[in-house]
């Protein structure tokens, strides 16, 4: 592998991961950007991060476009920095069309100006390359985590299956609606209202909060009767911050709930279920790139498969042959 000054050898990590956990934010920005960009170091990163991990809560902030999700995550970053907590941030694809995700960009270049040690925020650029968004996601929380922050919240837009996976790394969800979305709340996709743990209903000060309250509970009477934790409902404001007390609250509470009789743990195992599937696909395709089986090749495999020409059950037992024999990575 060709070095250049912008990759780190094995025995710079150390170094780097000590540096972070110090509270060194260029060094934390520095292992983060290497864990985004899939750098060769990555999972040598992650690893020694990985000790350092566990003790944070994890709060996702999802809900559609515009509810006011950065808005209400900078809040809350500023409820808790004030009880004294540490707060790392990570906004997954600001750039929506609602907003532009400006809005966060613009606090993240605030805070940094008030260089406060025990804030960090990032956005995520890219989509990760070979693992996918959520996978990316949860490498560069997971660095945050190791570098000493209480709390990590975690914002994503709730549209899309990798929105929701993303949503599902963390240990509690806040699902944000907003007032006026009347019986569209029934037309959320299931699968976000599935893993809401704390409904929010922002944008309060505006008419109509009482009629998505009465959706939500609605929905919630359909749902299971045996459920052991009902999702809660807060009213907030997050331009004024009204609520918001509120709001940590009712999460406190869930935390609760959660450490009590293992929940957590559990939660956090189905968590790491779901994440070594994806870890194991994205190191078997890597490894299939580099045995020359790239996308074009697998077209080509394709198209003698669709003429009759080659047999895909021999192609893939072969290939998966190939790629178990190659013994793993030094780190
Ligand atoms: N009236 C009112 N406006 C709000 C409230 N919360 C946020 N807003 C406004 O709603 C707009 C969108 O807020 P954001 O916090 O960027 O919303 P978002 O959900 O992060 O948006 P995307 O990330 O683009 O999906 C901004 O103009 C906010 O000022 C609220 O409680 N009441
Ligand atoms: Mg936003």
């Amino acid at each position: 592998m060709e070095s250049n000054a912008s990759q780190l050898s094995a025995l710079d990590i150390e170094p780097l991961v000590a540096r972070l956990r110090q509270g060194d934010t260029r060094a934390l920005a520095r292992a983060i950007s290497l864990v985004e960009n899939d750098a060769p170091q990555a999972h040598a990163l992650l690893s020694a991060c990985f000790p350092h991990t566990g003790h944070a809560l994890r709060i996702g902030i999802t809900g559609a476009p515009g509810a006011g999700k950065s808005t209400l995550v900078d809040r809350l970053s500023r409820h808790y920095r004030e009880a004294g907590k540490t707060v790392g941030v990570v906004a997954v694809d600001p750039s929506s069309p609602f907003t532009g995700g400006a809005i966060l960009g613009d606090r993240i270049r605030l805070q940094e100006r008030i260089a406060d040690p025990g804030f960090y925020a990032r956005s995520m650029a890219t989509r990760g390359s070979l693992g996918g968004l959520a996978l990316a996601t949860a490498d560069v929380a997971l660095v945050l985590e190791a570098s000493g922050k209480d709390i990590l919240l975690i914002e994503t837009v709730g549209v899309g299956q990798d929105e929701i996976e993303i949503a599902r790394l963390a240990d509690i969800v806040l699902l944000v609606l907003v007032p006026g979305m009347g019986d569209d709340v029934q037309s959320l996709k299931a699968g976000v209202m599935e893993i809401a743990d704390l409904y929010v209903i922002n944008k309060s000060d505006r008419d109509g909060a009482d009629r998505v309250e009465q959706e939500i509970r609605a929905l919630q009477s359909l749902a299971s009767t045996h459920a052991a934790w009902t999702p809660p409902i807060v009213r907030t404001v997050a331009t004024t911050g009204e609520g918001v007390d509120r709001l940590a609250q009712a999460i406190a509470q869930m935390e609760q709930w959660l450490t009590a009789e293992h929940r957590l743990t559990h939660r956090r195992a189905q968590h790491w279920q779901r994440r070594l599937h994806a870890m194991l696909r994205t190191e078997l395709m890597r490894r299939a790139r580099r045995h020359g089986l790239g996308e074009n090749q697998l077209s080509e495999h394709a198209a003698r498969i669709a003429k009759g020409r080659e047999d895909p059950w021999q192609l893939v037992a072969q290939l998966a042959q190939k790629l178990f024999e190659e013994q793993p990575p030094e780190h």
